[in-house]
């Protein structure tokens, strides 16, 4: 993607499509500036000026009026491409649009591809590679918690991260090169005993700062399934949740046949709800499928909500239901608590869909079970794969030291897990690693 890079002006629209009060046409590289003032003319005695705000209109290539709007010119390096930026604040309407991106391709501006913007500002040395991708996740996060996690990588935390581990290898690697360009002043064993056990304890780190799950529910939601016998009330409970009429409530039990779906926020976090069918023993094809897959739908949940009927005592199925799920995570509730209490459980939730009764509660134990993870460093999937090798090469660099193999071998699994961390923020690191040996040691002296 990088290498098909060049430099010539690209356009695209930058806020969504479809009608809103404004749209904003982007204009990037060097002939910004031209088609700025090819196509539009501020209004009375303006002085166009970098980042002022001109009001004003817009015309096509034939002087023919596109729209009256706001533009303002931003010229390089102070944008966000560091290129000189034009943008045209239109009225929203895929209309006006797209006739002031016909007018700008007419000038010999090419349509953006998606994420361009961004990967010029990368590429500009504007913002490092994780940052680049914070944007990209950011524009996309669903929830505030997944939100927060890209904003925490776009002010970044993970290039902190990383750079104060790039520095902790690098000081292991500067002394590994040490003893290797100066054996006389540096025995082999010096080196080799602290730096294993340092190389295994930023493995550690690195791995601790990868959470597959988490950042999984980060990206796409925490994912709770209701399961239960028939007619306890699980879409009932989905019903209120979602506080919509999602799925059919009828008083005859097997009435939810498939796995009904849809999703909350709750406390900050996504929460996908599935509504599944209930479980039982007798139950004709398409019920019997349905069950199947209440049961597949329990086994892959992030939290299994178990309801049982509280008005009602419990049944052989419950008590099934019960062991089924206890090495699941689960939450289990007793519904229907507006008529009474048939029996009596540990840790249980007291709900009744029907009165709102308890609703509170199960919200905000869903948004605790949820709300986990929203510290880590590391939540994107090339950044975790990489900090993942790159343990491997410290592990590797460790059993290579302990093994009282050369010093040699060391040095290049550790100079390898630089360069993956390196492969984190997009940059190179060979030439920091010959810095950090001059500038930190004066073996020579
Ligand atoms: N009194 C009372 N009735 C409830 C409550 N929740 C559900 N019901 C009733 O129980 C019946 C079954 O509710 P559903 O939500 O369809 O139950 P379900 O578990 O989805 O049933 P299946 O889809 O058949 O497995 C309906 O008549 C609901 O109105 C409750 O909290 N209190
Ligand atoms: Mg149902």
């Amino acid at each position: 993607m990088l290498s098909i890079y060049e430099n010539d002006t690209i356009a695209a629209l930058a806020t969504p499509p479809g009608q809103g009060g404004i749209a904003i046409v982007r204009v990037s590289g060097e002939a910004a500036r031209t088609c700025f003032d090819a196509l539009f003319v501020p209004a009375g005695k303006q002085t166009v000026e970098s980042h002022r705000l001109l009001y004003g209109h817009l015309y096509d290539e034939n002087r023919v009026l596109i729209d009256e709007c706001m533009a303002v010119l931003m010229l390089a390096p102070r944008s966000y491409t560091r290129e000189d930026v034009a943008e045209f604040h239109i009225h929203g309407g895929e209309q006006v649009a797209r006739q002031a991106l016909n007018a700008l391709y007419t000038l010999g501006v090419r349509p953006a591809e998606p994420g361009e913007f961004t990967r010029r500002a990368f590429l500009n040395g504007r913002v490092d590679l994780s940052r680049a991708e914070a944007v990209m996740r950011l524009i996309s996060a669903q929830g505030e918690q997944s939100a927060r996690a890209a904003l925490r990588q776009l002010t970044g935390g993970v290039s902190s991260f990383v750079h104060g581990m790039q520095a902790q290898v690098t000081a292991l690697a500067a002394g590994v090169a040490a003893a290797l360009d100066y054996p006389e002043e540096i025995s082999e064993e010096e080196a080799a005993g602290d730096t294993a056990r340092q190389a295994r304890a930023l493995a550690e780190k690195l791995s601790a700062a990868c959470d597959e799950r988490a950042a999984r529910v980060l990206e796409t939601g925490f994912d709770v399934v209701l399961c239960g016998r028939p007619n306890v009330g699980k879409s009932s409970i989905l019903n209120a949740l979602l506080c919509e009429e999602r799925a059919i409530v009828t008083d005859i039990p097997g009435t939810t046949r498939d796995v009904v779906r849809g999703s909350v926020t709750l406390g900050g976090a996504k929460i996908n709800l599935s509504d599944t069918a209930g479980i039982r023993e007798q139950a004709e094809t398409v019920e019997a499928i349905g069950v199947e897959r209440a049961r597949r739908a329990m086994q892959n949940a992030d939290l299994t909500l178990l309801v049982l009927d509280g008005s009602a005592p419990l049944t052989p199925e419950d008590e099934a239901l019960l062991r089924d799920t206890e090495n699941l995570p689960r939450a289990v509730l007793l519904n229907k608590c507006d008529q009474g209490m048939a029996f009596q459980l540990p840790d249980v939730l007291r709900v009744s869909a029907k009165t709102g009764e308890g609703m509170d509660a199960l919200r905000a134990l869903i948004a605790d079970k949820a709300h986990l993870a929203g510290e880590l460093p590391l939540t994107s999937a090339r950044h975790m794969r990489l900090a993942r090798q790159a343990a491997d090469k410290l592990l590797e660099a460790a059993e290579a030291l302990e093994g009282g193999l050369p010093l040699d071998l060391a040095a290049i699994d550790l100079q390898g897990a630089l360069e993956l961390l390196g492969g984190i923020t997009g940059e190179r690191v060979d030439e920091k690693l010959l810095d950090s040996v001059f500038s930190q040691f004066c073996v020579g002296k």
